[in-house]
């Protein structure tokens, strides 16, 4: 079994696995190269072949446990007939969003709009060494939520989102967790080992909504997962002291923390499940020794429990790939 299903099965702390949030992206120079070929950036997350090679890139470079699938969480949108747009600045933009085609797209259509993804999945399982393992992900609904309404400009006034039409979200909620489900079902018979679930926007739920909006809906997701068989890695980012509240009620396989989550705190509240990630993507920036002597207090702090390596995000687009062997190598020198 490779490392990382190995700590997500059995809890084993005897090594660390490790991979990256966004190992393959633009801090790669060969990334970039085929970026720069392909300005449509959605075209080519539905490109298996490119895709395919995106997803394997990080794995030539560094001694990764685990590739994660070249898509984006944005797809699912796509493949609900959204039109969604990747400014370049900005990130993405839902353009006129059209509930009556979102609620009424068909199973079919769906599937046969993510059939390349499904291919990459495939081709990647296809390519990839045996002991690594192939990790698929959705975004959770909130998240792909603040995306079809571009929320996000709004929370600069409160620092939360109120959300006003109320019936017309529950009908979205719905559509995505079937939805999603079946994304997760067809990654799974690709070839996914692992499912991901990326809640990016859940710091910005206002307290009393996260039961309705957060724990529930990431919940129904995890709960699948278990019944599929699939360990699942949940990143509610940004929830703060309420990660705990999350474990309890969600119980995913592994907790992904973020930047904001001090590593002691998380140990002694969170460590009934696997721990994964938390070091500040931003240290990379800095110094070498800094980030070396950063990875060294995860790896300590968590010695006694099942920890995955990671980051409290993505890989920034400024992070040089070097720091990242380092990281990789140190990490890989563990054994308990
Ligand atoms: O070249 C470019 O401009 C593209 C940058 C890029 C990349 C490399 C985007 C646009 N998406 C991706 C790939 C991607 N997205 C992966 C691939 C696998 C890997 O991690 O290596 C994954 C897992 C995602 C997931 C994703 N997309 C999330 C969840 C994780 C997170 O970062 O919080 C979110 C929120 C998105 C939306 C999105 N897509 C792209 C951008 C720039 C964003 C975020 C923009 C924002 O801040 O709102």
């Amino acid at each position: 079994m490779s490392k990382l299903l190995n700590c997500l099965n059995n809890k084993d702390f005897s090594c660390v696995p490790v991979w990256f949030m966004r190992q393959a992206g633009r801090y790669l120079p060969e990334f970039r190269h085929i970026r720069l070929q392909n300005p449509n950036f959605l075209k080519l997350c539905f490109n298996s072949s490119l895709a395919t090679e995106i997803t394997l890139q990080p794995m030539q470079r560094f001694n990764l446990d685990a590739a994660i699938v070249f898509s984006d969480i944005l797809v699912i949108p796509h493949a609900l007939g959204q039109q969604i747009e990747f400014a370049n600045k900005e990130g993405p933009r839902s353009l006129n969003f059209n509930i009556g085609k979102f609620l009424e797209t068909k199973e079919k259509d769906f599937l046969t709009t993510l059939k390349p993804v499904y291919d990459t999945i495939k081709n990647t399982k296809n390519l990839l060494k045996k002991e690594k393992s192939l990790i698929a992900f959705i975004g959770a609904p909130w998240t792909l939520i603040i995306y079809l309404y571009n929320l996000k400009s709004q929370n600069k006034i409160s620092g939360k989102i109120t959300i006003k039409n109320k019936e017309e979200i529950k009908l979205i909620f719905k559509k995505l967790d079937e939805f999603l489900k079946l994304h997760i079902l067809h990654q799974k018979k690709a070839g996914a080992e692992i499912v991901q679930i990326f809640d990016s926007w859940a710091g910005l739920i206002e307290e009393d909504c996260l039961e309705e909006y957060c724990f529930i809906p990431n919940k129904s997701l995890v709960d699948f997962c278990r019944d599929q068989k699939i360990p699942s890695i949940c990143f509610p980012k940004g929830l703060k002291d309420k990660y705990k509240k999350f474990i309890e009620k969600v119980n995913p396989t592994a907790i992904n923390i973020d930047q904001n989550i001090d590593p002691k705190w998380a140990k002694k509240e969170l460590g009934t499940v696997c721990i994964q990630g938390g070091m500040n993507p931003q240290i990379l920036l800095e110094n070498e020794k800094k980030a070396l002597e950063e990875t060294e207090k995860y790896l300590e702090t968590f010695k006694n429990n099942p920890y995955i390596f990671n980051l409290g995000h993505g890989i920034l687009p400024n992070t040089n790939p070097e720091i990242i062997k380092k990281i990789v190598d140190k990490v890989n020198l563990i054994k308990r």
